[in-house]
């Protein structure tokens, strides 16, 4: 079903020239009268406590990395502070309007954020979902704690409440929001709207944007704001996070009821500053911020600049824009002018900027400003805003109390039963949303599947030869199978990336499920390898399933932030609140050279935090896709595209029609014997059976072959019974043999095998090299002969073998040597 958008040339060569709109700044005119009316006397007084209640966090922050103590209470904190003290009227004019299904994401210097949205959020929450949230949260375990000794109101309890599972996360103590695994740079609070914050400049840009497809996909409330700084207008995910929210589909293609656009919010807190480069003036051209806006899309992201020293002038942008957002009309960019007078952090000596420029911004400080225009309209007398700061500062006092008592806030063990524990969630979950999913056709009456069922589920014919491939289920064909039937059971999965829909999938694999599913579900993404996994991660945080793609394996570079940073780490650093339900699929190429045909493999099995799969034959593609969608962890699936086409060689009967699930972490024998293992992963599988053909016939030599198919979790007792029994163990991969993942299994069986080892492990892995072309293709990735040579030169002489390769042992000195 192509698209019906036609791009016509009589249009497209048109002569003529595009006029922009204007782009406000600082228009906020404030009116001390109408402000009154609007927000009421409490509310106004409430912006400046919630300012000084943020103001003397930061402040106590500082004092303790600086001085080593806070008010008489002496306490060391060895880990960051990033500080952001003159920022305050940004964070509170903008939670001022923000409901609790409002999400803001925001940075490293994101405290004030938490506490802000926190604080909003007691204010606006019924009394008995605020206790309801303070004593499910964690067990109640950061209650309690406050609780004690507590004689003021539910809602005052509920802001120290806030203030200490922050500062107990800051400090990484157990009784922390994340139980100090978020720690200063990730901490966060999901029951009162504030997500997690980033460490990596901008990281928040396409996590929020994903968050913001789950709202609008799941027809969930509320808006999403990425809080980032000035200095993440450079960074690539930031621009692939803005081009994903603004894609002309929502608004062209996809179901009208859906509601448009994502409702996403990219606010860039500008305090003019990325740590000392000067972002206006120095490493950015673009003078105003807000400009960025107008290179974006013709609504130039409805681009504003607004004057972040004044909270209201914040919070009167924050409700026009979220108006625009909840119509569909998104994205929006706010420039929200700001200033931080404390260093980029704690040990920053403050050389790349004057005394005077911050003195600057010191005389017209927001808090300041904010009282006394406060007392000027008579909402407060003097005398009111010094028994807040008073008032403020007993109360943090309290709170730094009961933080640095290891009694009081111990830390978690560090050991496996905690830390490791958190790494994944192993869920079992059928459907990460209640409803019916969104279907255009049955699946009974999806043309690929009337296909299929015409096709052989075993890829041998009766003669025991295998059949012609066109006559086959192929492997892509089982891993549609998989993704088909978790579409139709769970209505929040959705798959996307570069050419997923009209195209059938980069390689097919799709073909068949745009008849099937609404834009909504599946959709085309602009070429944004990070944005797309990291649109995924947020997706997959909000509590939906995610299966982004990434056309080949080689561009997870351009993901490398969003894989290696996020979608690992933040089941982790969330203590276990989040799950992470994302299948990242990864084609494998061959046949393009050398920037499209590498196995990454051993690049994520390094990484924590993630389960990495690489099935070789269709029934383990299927049975390890099932396994993977209905798991709330995040897998890598890698598949070659040396064998989409390939029918089940292996399992007799073929591929079941039906569900089933491979177990997680078994490795499979693909062929039993007894005088050598080889142990194989992904393609290299089928040169492995070539090789082991040849052993047995003409050197009668019993190998046995097993397919690992799983990196990680991986069980090695398998591997390590047919090592005993054969004494012997060769590795094969396609991957590059410097740093390979069987380099680590080598050395783990090794260990765990020593005993019934006759010789070491060997390692045949694809050249230290570029992939050469094509027809080269054969001295770049392992052949059976670089198998046989291997086993020959280094586990067991094979009688009267002649070596067509050098597998030596000076050899491999020799090529370590030079490098390759
Ligand atoms: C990807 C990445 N690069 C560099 C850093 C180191 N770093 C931490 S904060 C920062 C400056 C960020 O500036 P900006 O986005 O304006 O935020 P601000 O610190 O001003 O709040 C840098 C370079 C990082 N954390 N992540
Ligand atoms: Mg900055």
């Amino acid at each position: 079903m192509p698209k019906s958008i036609v791009i016509d040339p009589r249009e497209t060569r048109k002569p003529g020239k595009i006029t922009f709109s204007d782009i406000p700044l600082n228009l906020y005119t404030p009116d001390a009268k109408k402000e009154a009316e609007k927000y009421g006397k409490e509310a106004l007084v409430r912006i400046y406590r919630d300012m000084a209640v943020i103001r003397e966090f930061e402040t106590m922050l500082n004092t303790i990395k600086t001085k080593g103590a806070y008010q008489g209470i002496a306490y060391d904190h060895m880990g960051p502070a990033h500080l952001s003290i003159g920022q305050e009227s940004t964070v509170v004019g903008q939670c001022l309007t923000l409901g609790v299904d409002d999400f803001i994401f925001g940075s490293h210097r994101s405290h004030g954020e938490i506490i802000a949205k926190c604080l909003s959020a007691v204010e606006k929450l019924p009394e008995q979902q605020l206790s309801s949230v303070m004593e499910t949260y964690m067990g109640g375990a950061p209650l309690r704690v406050v609780q004690k000794g507590h004689s003021g109101s539910l809602r005052d309890l509920a802001i120290d409440y806030s203030l200490y599972g922050t500062l107990a996360e800051i400090f990484g103590r157990a009784n922390g929001f994340n139980k100090g695994m978020g720690g200063s740079m990730h901490a966060f609070f999901a029951p009162f709207g504030s997500m997690p914050n980033n460490a990596i400049v901008g990281g928040s840009a396409d996590i929020a944007v994903g968050a913001a497809l789950f709202k609008r996909i799941n027809r969930r409330p509320g808006i999403v704001i990425a809080n980032i700084g000035d200095g993440s207008s450079a960074c690539g995910p930031v621009w692939e996070a803005m081009m994903i929210a603004a894609m002309d589909q929502y608004r062209t293609l996809w179901p009208k009821e859906i509601g448009g656009a994502p409702p996403i919010l990219f606010s860039f807190f500008n305090n003019f500053y990325g740590m000392g480069g000067q972002t206006m003036g120095e490493t950015m051209g673009f003078k105003v911020l807000a400009r960025i806006g107008a290179g974006v899309n013709p609504e130039q992201m409805h681009a504003e600049r607004v004057d972040g020293y004044n909270p209201l002038a914040v919070a009167d942008a924050i409700e026009r824009k979220r108006r625009v957002l909840l119509e569909g009309k998104g994205p929006v960019l706010l420039d929200v002018v700001t200033y931080r007078y404390s260093g980029h952090s704690p040990s920053d000596a403050s050389s790349y900027r004057t005394k005077e420029e911050v003195a600057l911004w010191q005389k017209v400080d927001c808090i300041k400003s904010f009282g006394e225009s406060l007392v000027a309209g008579k909402i407060a007398k003097a005398g009111d805003l010094e028994s807040i700061q008073k008032e403020t500062s007993d109360r943090i006092r309290r709170i730094v109390e009961l933080a640095v008592s290891l009694e009081t806030s111990p830390r978690i063990a560090t050991d496996d039963d905690e830390i490791g524990a958190m790494m994944f969630s192993f869920g079992n979950v059928e459907t990460m949303q209640e409803g019916k999913p969104e279907l255009l056709l049955s699946v009974d009456k999806n043309p690929r599947v009337i296909a299929n069922a015409k096709k052989s589920r075993t890829g041998l014919g009766p003669d025991g030869k295998p059949l012609p491939k066109a006559q086959v289920l192929a492997l892509r064909d089982a891993i549609f199978e998989a993704v088909l039937h978790r579409f139709s059971i769970d209505p929040s999965m959705v798959a996307f990336g570069e050419e997923n829909r009209d195209w059938g999938g980069a390689f097919a694999v799709y073909r068949g499920l745009t008849e099937t599913l609404p834009y909504n579900r599946l959709f085309n993404t602009s070429i944004s390898e990070g944005a797309i996994v990291g649109a995924a991660v947020g997706y997959a945080m909000c509590g939906g399933r995610a299966v982004p793609e990434l056309m080949y394996c080689d561009f997870l570079g351009r993901s490398g932030d969003e894989v290696f940073n996020q979608l690992c780490k933040w089941q982790a650093m969330s203590a276990g609140v989040l799950k992470m339900p994302v299948v990242l699929r990864v084609s494998v190429g061959s046949k393009y050279g050398a920037q499209h045909s590498q196995d990454w493999t051993s690049l994520v099995a390094h990484i924590p935090g993630l389960k990495v799969m690489f099935p070789a034959t269709p029934y383990d593609a299927k049975g390890m896709m099932n396994l993977a969608l209905r798991g709330t962890d995040p897998v890598v699936f890698f598949e070659s595209q040396r064998i989409y086409d390939i029918g089940e060689l292996f399992v007799p009967g073929g591929v079941p029609a039906g569900y089933y699930e491979v177990p997680e972490g078994e490795p499979v024998i693909r062929r039993e014997g007894s005088d050598i293992t080889i142990v194989t992963i992904g393609a290299t599988l089928y040169k492995a059976v070539e090789a082991a053909e040849i052993l047995q016939s003409r050197y009668s030599v019993s190998p046995e072959l097993i397919d690992a198919r799983f990196i990680n979790p991986l069980d090695y007792g398998p591997i390590i019974e047919s090592v005993k029994k054969t004494g012997r163990c060769v590795l094969a991969s396609d991957a590059c043999e410097r740093g390979s993942f069987l380099h680590t299994m080598a050395s783990n069986l090794s260990q765990m095998a020593f005993d019934s080892l006759d010789a070491p492990v060997a390692v045949v892995g694809a050249r230290n090299w570029i992939t050469p072309a094509a027809e080269m293709e054969d001295s770049f990735f392992p052949q059976k002969e670089w198998i046989l040579d291997t086993i020959h030169e280094r586990v067991l002489p094979l009688e009267g073998h002649t070596v067509r390769t050098n597998q030596t042992v000076p050899e491999m000195l020799r090529r370590n040597r030079r490098g390759v």
